[in-house]
């Protein structure tokens, strides 16, 4: 190390995998970053995001002072007190004039790699008492949330592969070698695919796209897109028909009956040709997993941002269940949250109340993003006229996200909390810029559940913040009390001291609480932290898995003993759970009633497939290793080379539309048009086609210039926002409907 440079351990605030990171910073730069070797969870392993991380902090069209809109359109930079006053000048107009339903919250994927958003977005939600609720969960992990809460009472108890003790692991619809792993946070998922092979394991790819994760499979099963719910309903046909399925405890389990009856139209002989595949493959599937030691499967985009995306969520679990892999070591285990994870208990109630325009359910207090443009456009009682939207590009990313483009351009008020002016944010009035990523503490609120194995990690800011620069939390603390009436001046730390009192209030009072009766006074004066942020990371953390429970656990952990031992504790890998998921008296709900009522519709889809000729192309979505949805295309270090927005077609398909390699091709869905540039290949098979989602950059009054000179289209100009899965409302982004034809046609690329 140079003298001057100071080295630092941070968790990568990337993706989902959270590898542990070493940071060399001089001043106030990061000038090299690597995988951490001593990172009890990642142990050295990082991607060349994570490595870019100084570049992705530093990039200099990051918003530093809050930006206030001009009357001409422009915006000016301003102070922090005079952001939020106008905040509250604007939302409180709206509410005053169109009431509380008027004023709608979006939040995006960042929620989940900050610390800030989830630690004050449901008090946010309480204080704003709209139904306008919405989330990239919808575009997203809904349907697994949905079949979750409707199996295990609990939408967020998500099984996950025991990778590391598996023999056979089955993946469909998800790319981890890319995607770094989702719904699954797995560090270095290559070492341990290397791992699980060298022991004899087996590892089978179900994709329409030879995928990176494909190539290393032992077996690639190419699928039609949008048939998994059928793949899946034809192994536990065959699990059921061949004896195969392992005995499970009708205390623990209800339901298997009414599947066993329900599965019989499904067998591998019905729907093979529709999924693309033969009868042999479908049973060879059913069999192996059965046969193996232990076994796990796991799905994820490609299965649930789809028609069917809560029904083939739902019959990941009832594989894993019926091969007797659910629960068990090497099998679908349950993660452990490091910190107190308060949730619901009981099956998940689904549609609570409805949307003003389309009638859609709500879903765990959200509407689907897929109806924002709706409810924007739409006059009545109760129409959106103003958004609050954190850490979100839903024109990039949400169905028919060129309708939104307009749709936002309409609103009375906007305000952003996001480092850019991109394509979402350039509609807004005020955009509120949280800090840089290494003025940022990192602790995992929501991914931890989701942990290959028990680990509990914090890292506090590299770098003190500049002066009079709020932290995230604080910012959106401001507009909570903004939004709850309280006014643009109340302290934000108010609300951290209200909502530890609160949480406290309730332990105290829990019967059978091991803290039952304390006085929550004095358990609040023993939390430790440099502000009421790091107050609440310690109050989880003692009440996690792992925590102190204030003493009584002598060996567990706090904020004081992590802040000691950067590189985290390890505590071991999964334990069996599914009694203290499910609840003494329950029992995991194999055939939930919201999800059989949607099988009709399932049926109806086998008999027009069976039916369908050749038709249209069906598009599927892709991600690159370099890239984060929507915005990091603007980072040199990350862009360029196979990180670029083409159309993957069909070798075959492109000579027989006269199509070559880099030439524009017209693409058209229901919602659009987008010409892109095609790339003829054997990945994907006859009659697909790949364009990967978050580009159509370059517009006016964006601030992204590396991203606008080379801004792709955006995919979701051609999804079709009025088609969602109808029990969670997801998005449908693959096996979309489209035409593809050489040339522009009378279309401008974007
Ligand atoms: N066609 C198609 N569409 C898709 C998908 C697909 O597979 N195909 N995938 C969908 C999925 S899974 C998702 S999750 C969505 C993602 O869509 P969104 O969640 O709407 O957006 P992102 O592109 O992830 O952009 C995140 C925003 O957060 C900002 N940001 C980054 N870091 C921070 C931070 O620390 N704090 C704050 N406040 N802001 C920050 C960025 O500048 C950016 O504006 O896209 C969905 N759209
Ligand atoms: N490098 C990188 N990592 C990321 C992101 C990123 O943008 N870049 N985004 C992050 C986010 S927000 C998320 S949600 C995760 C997503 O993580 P993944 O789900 O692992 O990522 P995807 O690449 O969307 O994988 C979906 C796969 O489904 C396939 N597929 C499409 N249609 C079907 C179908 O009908 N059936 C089947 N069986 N397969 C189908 C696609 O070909 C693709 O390989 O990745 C996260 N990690
Ligand atoms: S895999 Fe994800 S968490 Fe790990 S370094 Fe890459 S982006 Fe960061
Ligand atoms: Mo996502």
């Amino acid at each position: 190390m140079v003298t001057g440079t100071t080295r630092h351990h941070r968790i990568c605030p990337l993706c989902e995998a959270g590898c542990g990171l070493s940071v060399d910073i001089e001043g106030r730069r990061a000038v090299k970053v690597r995988g951490a070797r001593d990172d009890v969870f990642s142990k050295g392993y990082a991607c060349p995001k994570g490595i870019s991380l100084g570049e992705i902090d530093q990039d200099p069209e990051r918003c530093h002072a809050p930006l206030v809109r001009q009357p001409d359109g422009r915006f000016a930079e301003v102070t922090w007190d005079e952001a939020f006053a106008e905040v509250a000048r604007g939302l409180g107009r709206v509410a005053e004039q169109h009431g509380k339903d008027a004023v709608a919250l979006y939040y995006g994927n960042p929620v989940i790699h900050t610390v800030g958003i989830p630690l004050h977005v449901t008090p946010m939600r309480q204080a704003m008492q709209s139904r306008n609720v919405y989330s990239s969960s919808t575009v997203d992990q809904m349907p697994k949330n949905v079949s979750a809460g409707l199996m295990f009472g609990d939408p967020w108890a998500i099984p996950v592969p025991d990778i590391d003790r598996t023999d056979h692991l089955l993946i469909l619809g998800a790319n981890p070698l890319v995607s770094n792993g989702s719904l699954w946070t797995v560090p270095d998922l290559p070492g341990r695919i290397r791992a699980l092979k060298a022991r004899g394991g087996r590892l089978v790819v179900v994709d329409p796209r030879r995928t990176r994760t494909a190539e290393v499979a032992d077996q690639h099963v190419t699928i039609r897109p949008g048939t998994d719910a059928l793949l899946l309903f034809a192994l536990v046909h065959t699990l059921f028909d061949e004896g195969l399925t392992a005995p499970l405890d009708p205390a623990r389990y209800a339901g298997e009956e009414q599947l066993r009856e329900a599965a019989k139209e499904f067998s591998p002989e019905a729907v093979a040709e529709v999924c693309g595949t033969t009868p042999d493959t479908l049973r060879g599937l059913a069999r192996e997993l059965a046969a193996a030691d232990s076994a796990a499967v796991y799905a994820r985009m490609g299965t649930t941002a789809v028609a069917f995306g809560t029904v083939a969520s739902w019959l990941v679990d009832v594989v894993n269940a019926l091969t007797g892999n659910l629960d068990r070591p090497g099998g679908a285990m349950f993660g452990e949250a490091q910190h107190n994870a308060l949730r619901p208990t009981g099956p998940l109630a689904l549609g609570r109340w409805h949307s003003r325009v389309r009638g859609l359910p709500e879903v765990l207090g959200e509407l689907p993003a897929a109806t924002l443009a709706d409810e924007i456009d739409t006059p009545g009682e109760g129409q959106v006229r103003a958004l609050v939207a954190i850490a979100c590009n839903p024109v990039l990313g949400a169905p028919n996200g060129e309708r939104l483009d307009r749709s936002l351009a309409d609103l009375d008020f906007m305000v952003a909390v996001d480092p850019y002016v991109n394509e979402t944010t350039r509609h807004a009035h005020v955009i509120l810029p949280p800090p840089r990523v290494l003025e940022s503490e990192h602790f995992d609120i929501v991914l931890s559940r989701l942990a290959v194995r028990r680990v509990a990690r914090y890292s506090p800011p590299l770098l003190p913040r500049e002066e009079g620069r709020p932290s995230e939390a604080e910012i959106l603390a401001k507009l909570t009390l903004i939004l709850s009436g309280a006014g643009p001046e109340a302290d934000p730390a108010s609300l951290d001291s209200l909502i530890i009192d609160k949480i406290l209030g309730a332990v105290v009072a829990a019967p059978g609480s091991p803290l039952a009766g304390r006085d929550p006074a004095e358990l609040k004066a023993q939390l430790t932290g440099e502000d009421s942020t790091e107050r609440r990371i310690d109050l989880m953390l003692r009440l996690g898995a792992f925590g102190d429970a204030f003493g009584l656990r002598p060996d567990g952990v706090n904020l004081a003993v992590l802040r000691e031992r950067p590189e985290g504790m390890d505590f071991g890998p999964l334990r069996p759970r599914l009694a203290e998921i499910v609840g003494a008296d329950s029992r995991v709900a194999l055939f939930p009633e919201p999800v059989a009522g949607d099988l009709p519709r399932l049926v109806e889809f086998l008999a027009a497939e069976r039916e369908r000729g050749a038709g249209s192309f069906l598009l599927v979505g892709r991600r690159h290793l370099r890239s984060t949805n929507s915005w990091t295309h603007n980072i040199a270090a990350l862009s360029g080379g196979t990180n670029h927005c083409a159309l993957e077609i069909n070798a075959e398909d492109a000579r027989r539309l006269g199509i070559g390699p880099g030439d524009e091709v017209t693409v058209r869905g229901r919602a659009g048009a987008v010409v892109a540039l095609a790339e003829p290949t054997d990945r994907v098979g006859p009659g697909v086609v790949s364009l990967p989602h978050g580009w159509g950059h370059g517009r006016d009054g964006t601030r992204m210039a590396h991203a606008a000179k080379a801004p792709g289209v955006n995919v979701n100009a051609l999804t079709d926002e009025l088609v969602v899965d109808p029990l969670s409302g997801n998005a449908v982004f693959n096996a979309v409907p489209v035409e593809v034809s050489p040339g522009r046609g009378d279309l401008h690329r974007c």
